[in-house]
C-alpha cells in the first residue's frame, strides 16, 4: 500500500511538465510518421500520468506500481518484438523513441520498461521454446507479469563470465543455488531470467517464478540514484526449477550479451531524453531567471553551456538514429552499440551537471528534475557495462588486443 496520493498529486502538478524537444539538425525528417505518431502519444502519456508524480516517488524511493498496465498499454514492454506474441511488431528506432521518452522523465522508469522488453521478453523470445513464448511473452507485453534479469552477482559484476550460480540435474527437475544482486525489478517481479552455470560450468538461462520454495527477492535500500525504480537481490537457497524453463536455445556468456545488446541500444536512446529534459529546463531557466539586471541567458558563459549541451545532444541523435538503422538491418555490432551507450549516458550525466549549476541554488531542489537526473545517470553509467568496460570494446575491435584481463 503506497503513502502516496497518486491522484491528488496528479491533480496538483498537472500542466507544470512544459518540455519542447530540441530538434536543431531537424531529426524529425529522418523519422516516419509514425515514429513521430508514437514518440507523440508516449510523450503525453508521460506529461499526464508521470510527470506530475515523479518527484514524490523518487523522494519517496517507491516504485509507482499502478503506472505498470499503464505502460503496457502505451506499448512499452517489448515493441520491437513480434506482434504474433502480443508485443508491438515495431522496429528498433520506434523501441529507442519510447525508451527516449520515459528516461525523458526519469530513468528509473526506463529501466522498468527496458529490463522488461529487452532482458526478460527478448531472451524468452530469442531463446526460448514456443510453449516459453506462448505462456509467458503476451502477459509480460500488457504487463500482467512483470520480469527481472539475473546476471550480475556480489563477487562477479563487470565479468559475469566467473559467476558462481549454479544448477544442477536432479532428473525430474533442477536444483539452482547462488545469489544475483543490484537486480532491477527484482522486488515485485512475478519471474526472473536468471543466467547460472550447470554442472560442465556452462552459462544457461533458467526462467525462476516467485512462489518457489527457497527463492527470496529482498529489496536494496539506501539508493541516491534510480530511486524511483525497485532495486532488489536474487537468493536463491536450494530452488526446484522444473526442467521446461530452461531456455532451450542458447549456451554460454553469449546468451546474457545478446540481450544485453538490446538493452544497451535502449539506455543510448534513453540517455538522450533525460539530457534534452535537462537541456530544455536549463534553457527555460535562463531565459526566466534575472541577474544583474538581464537574463543569465544574455551571459556569453551561460551561452557556451547551453550551445554545447545542444550541439552534444544533436550528435547523440544521430548517433542513435543511424544505430536504430543499423539494428533494423541487423548490421549493429556490439561495439557500435557500446560506443553509444559509452557516449550518450557521458554525454547525457555532463550535461545534467552543466544544467544543474545553471538552475543556481534551484538546481538541487526537487522543483526542477535535474538533480534526480544527474543522481539517476550516476547509475545509468554503470549498469548494463560501466563506461568503461564499453571503453574496453571499443579499443579491442580496433585493435584487436584484449585489455580486459
Ligand atoms: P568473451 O569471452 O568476450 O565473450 C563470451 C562469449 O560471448 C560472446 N559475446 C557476445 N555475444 C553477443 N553480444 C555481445 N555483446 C557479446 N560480447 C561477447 C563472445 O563472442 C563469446 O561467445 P562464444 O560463443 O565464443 O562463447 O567474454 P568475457 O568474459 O571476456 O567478457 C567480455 C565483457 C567484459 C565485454 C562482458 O562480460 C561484459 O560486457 N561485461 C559487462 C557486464 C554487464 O554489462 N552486465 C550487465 C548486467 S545487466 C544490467 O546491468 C541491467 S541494468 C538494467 C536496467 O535497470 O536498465
Ligand atoms: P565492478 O565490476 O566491480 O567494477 C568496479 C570498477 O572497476 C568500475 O569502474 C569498472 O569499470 C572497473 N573495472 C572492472 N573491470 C575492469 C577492467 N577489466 N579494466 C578496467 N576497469 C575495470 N545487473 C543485473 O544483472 N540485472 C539488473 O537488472 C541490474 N540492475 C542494476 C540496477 C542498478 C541501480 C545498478 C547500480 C546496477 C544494476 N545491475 C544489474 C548491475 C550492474 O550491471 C553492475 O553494477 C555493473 O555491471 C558493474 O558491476 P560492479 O558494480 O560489480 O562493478
Amino acid at each position: 500500500m503506497s503513502s502516496i496520493d497518486f491522484e491528488a498529486l496528479k491533480e496538483r502538478h498537472q500542466g507544470k511538465d512544459r518540455f519542447t524537444q530540441p530538434d536543431f539538425y531537424q531529426i524529425d525528417e529522418l523519422l516516419t510518421e509514425e515514429h513521430i505518431l508514437i514518440r507523440n502519444s508516449v510523450r503525453d502519456w508521460v506529461k499526464r500520468e508521470l510527470s506530475p508524480i515523479i518527484e514524490e516517488c523518487a523522494q519517496k524511493a517507491e516504485f509507482p506500481h499502478h503506472i505498470i498496465k499503464g505502460l503496457g498499454e502505451i506499448g512499452a514492454f517489448g515493441p520491437q518484438l513480434p506482434a504474433e506474441y502480443g508485443c508491438g511488431g515495431m522496429d528498433y528506432t520506434t523501441y529507442g523513441l519510447i525508451m527516449q521518452e520515459l528516461e525523458r522523465c526519469d530513468s528509473g522508469i526506463r529501466s522498468t520498461a527496458s529490463v522488461q522488453g529487452s532482458l526478460v521478453m527478448y531472451p524468452i523470445y530469442k531463446f526460448g521454446s514456443e510453449e516459453q513464448k506462448h505462456k509467458y511473452l503476451p502477459k509480460l507485453a500488457k504487463g500482467e507479469l512483470m520480469g527481472c534479469f539475473g546476471l550480475t552477482e556480489p563477487d562477479h559484476g563487470s565479468n559475469p563470465g566467473g559467476m558462481l550460480t549454479n544448477f544442477k540435474d536432479m532428473g525430474d527437475h533442477y536444483l539452482l543455488n547462488g545469489a544475483k544482486m543490484w537486480i532491477s525489478n527484482a522486488p515485485f517481479a512475478d519471474i526472473a531470467v536468471v543466467w547460472a552455470k550447470n554442472e560442465a560450468g556452462k552459462v544457461r538461462g533458467l526462467i525462476v517464478e516467485r512462489g518457489y520454495e527457497g527463492f527470496t527477492t529482498p529489496e536494496t535500500h539506501g539508493k541516491w540514484s534510480l530511486r524511483a525504480s525497485a532495486t532488489g537481490e536474487l537468493v536463491f537457497d536450494n530452488v526446484k526449477v522444473p526442467k521446461e524453463n530452461l531456455l532451450p536455445n542458447v549456451e554460454g556468456l553469449r546468451g546474457p550479451l545478446t540481450c544485453l545488446n538490446s538493452a544497451r541500444y535502449g539506455i543510448s536512446w534513453g540517455a538522450i531524453g533525460a539530457a534534452m529534459d535537462c537541456y530544455d529546463s536549463a534553457l527555460r531557466y535562463s531565459k526566466e531567471r534575472i541577474q544583474f539586471g538581464k537574463p543569465i541567458a544574455a551571459f556569453q558563459l551561460q551561452q557556451k553551456k547551453l550551445a554545447e549541451m545542444i550541439t552534444e545532444i544533436t550528435k547523440a541523435q544521430l548517433l542513435g538514429w543511424r544505430l536504430g538503422q543499423l539494428m533494423d538491418a541487423g548490421k549493429a555490432t556490439p561495439a557500435q552499440i557500446s560506443m553509444a551507450k559509452r557516449n550518450n549516458v557521458d554525454m547525457a550525466l555532463q550535461i545534467a551537471r552543466e544544467a544543474r549549476q545553471i538552475h543556481g541554488a534551484m538546481g538541487i531542489t526537487g522543483e526542477y528534475p535535474i538533480m534526480r537526473h544527474s543522481m539517476n545517470l550516476e547509475s545509468v553509467i554503470t549498469y548494463e557495462g560501466t563506461h568503461d568496460i564499453h571503453l574496453l570494446i571499443l579499443g579491442m575491435e580496433i585493435t584487436g588486443e584484449n585489455a580486459f584481463g
